[in-house]
């Protein structure tokens, strides 16, 4: 699965994965270096541009949880999120 972050979104925003089904998803930065930091799972990882950051993990609770950039990026930086969608 794959997400573009850029100034200062991430597309798509939201993205729904299976409990307890593996998955990886592959970042792209168009830009400047972002973040990706979904606190609920332990995964993190810096995007540069040009080099597809992969994370893997298998989503291991049912709900909504949103993850955000941390790396500062900008003025719109404190903005800038997404959302996992985990269903059974
Ligand atoms: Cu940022």
């Amino acid at each position: 699965m794959r997400i573009a972050a850029r100034k200062f979104v991430y597309l798509p925003q939201e993205v729904t994965l299976k409990k307890g089904v593996p998955v990886v998803l592959e970042f792209t930065a168009e830009d400047v270096v972002m973040g990706f930091n979904a606190p609920d799972f332990n995964v993190r990882a810096d995007i540069v541009p040009g080099q597809p950051a992969r994370v893997r993990f298998t989503p291991d609770k049912l709900g909504e949880f949103t993850y955000l950039c941390d790396i500062f990026c900008g003025d719109g930086h404190e903005r800038m999120t997404g959302l996992l969608r985990v269903v059974a």
